[in-house]
């Protein structure tokens, strides 16, 4: 007989594993059924309009509102009742969410982005929440935001859920990595894609090429050696969604680099440490890939702020460590510089 594993029955085995108390399961519990519910709004998403009366108010009656701030409203609802967190941050509001005085406070923090990518909602494109778990540093009392400021090497667990042509949500507390997909007919996530490793050498790349002339010249002579076809291995094809989720969850699985590098207009990039770079960092460290400012392993970063902005490399460790190298070579004076590393057999 087939042998079935749900989310919430690897969560109580993980916690076995790690002797953790009941908190730890029943919260990642909690984001899963968050997991579920922004699902339904996703796929319903086009219906809205048609469905909404006109004065806005969707089929429950409630009203509509953008689909971000929806599911950042579903994860607040359904994570803080549990009462194992001490505080909460997310990329679509400004400060830190204290805890409720009548809901109990836990251990945990939790920092999210709700629904990244969502300026392709519009046009049916895959779409992703990413959260990132910590343990509080302080002490007691209501959390702060120093228990949010934690580096990405002491996340307990971390995570995305992508809202693809199947739902599929990919999480590791620091064990691995493991991926589940819903399965519509029994309304459970299901144990699909067991210890994932990414592959050493990248066959894809994924970047916003329309920035690159106001990229470094190690980020375009890198992005160049990718395309090369004396390339060792061959060069790479290019694959970019413009959400970083499914970008990154297509290239952990098939084998792929992601850069947001900063550029002369943005010298951090776009994208976010605690919502986004440092949760995808710990999974793709978790899958044997790498993780990198360019110049720095976005994991030992010290957030000084909770929306602070980084460059993001990420992906396949060879190549992200290629990466590095080739920004490193950039930097040093040409008169300093050896003759050029080869490039890493694949
Ligand atoms: P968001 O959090 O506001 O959705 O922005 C993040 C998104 C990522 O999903 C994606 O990797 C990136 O922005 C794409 O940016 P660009 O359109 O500049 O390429
Ligand atoms: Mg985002």
């Amino acid at each position: 007989m087939m042998h079935i594993t749900t989310l919430e029955q690897h969560f109580l085995a993980e916690h076995r594993r790690l002797g953790a108390r009941g908190n730890f399961t029943s919260l990642l519990t909690a984001i899963g059924v968050a997991a579920k519910v922004i699902t339904r709004e996703v796929r319903r998403a086009g219906l809205n309009a048609i469905l909404g009366t006109a004065d806005s108010q969707n089929t429950h009656g409630e009203t509509q509102q953008k689909l971000d701030l929806l599911a950042n409203d579903l994860l607040c609802r359904t994570v803080i009742p549990t009462g194992h967190l001490c505080a909460v941050a997310s990329e679509e509001m400004e400060g830190l969410l204290p805890i409720p005085d009548d809901v109990p406070r836990g251990p945990y923090t939790l920092a999210f982005d709700p629904l990244d990518g969502s300026s392709n909602i519009d046009y049916n494109v895959s779409v992703g929440t990413i959260f990132s778990i910590h343990r509080r540093i302080t002490p007691e009392g209501p959390g702060t935001e120093a228990d949010l400021l934690q580096r990405g090497a002491t996340q307990v667990a971390a995570g995305y859920v992508v809202y693809g042509s199947s739902t599929m949500f990919v999480y590791s507390t620091g064990a691995g990595v493991f991926g589940f997909t819903l399965d519509p007919t029994i309304g459970e996530f299901v144990l699909s894609h067991p210890n994932i490793r990414t592959p050493p050498r990248a066959r894809m790349y994924s970047t916003n090429e329309a920035n690159r002339d106001r990229w470094s010249p190690g980020i375009r002579d890198f992005v160049d050696e990718l395309r090369s076809p004396i390339r060792n291995g061959g060069a790479c094809t290019s694959r970019y969604v413009g959400s970083l989720v499914a970008d990154f969850h297509r290239n952990l699985l098939a084998g792929g680099i992601f850069l947001y590098p900063g550029d002369s207009k943005n010298p951090n990039g776009k994208l976010r440490l605690l919502y986004e770079a440092a949760p995808l960092a710990f999974l793709v460290e978790q899958a044997g890939g790498r993780a990198s400012t360019g110049c720095e392993r976005i994991l030992d970063i010290q957030p000084t702020h909770l929306h602070q902005r980084v460059p993001l490399i990420l992906g396949c460790a060879d190549d992200v460590a290629e990466a590095e190298q080739f920004i490193r070579r950039a930097e040093t004076p040409a008169a300093a510089r050896g003759p050029r590393a080869p490039s890493l057999s694949r």
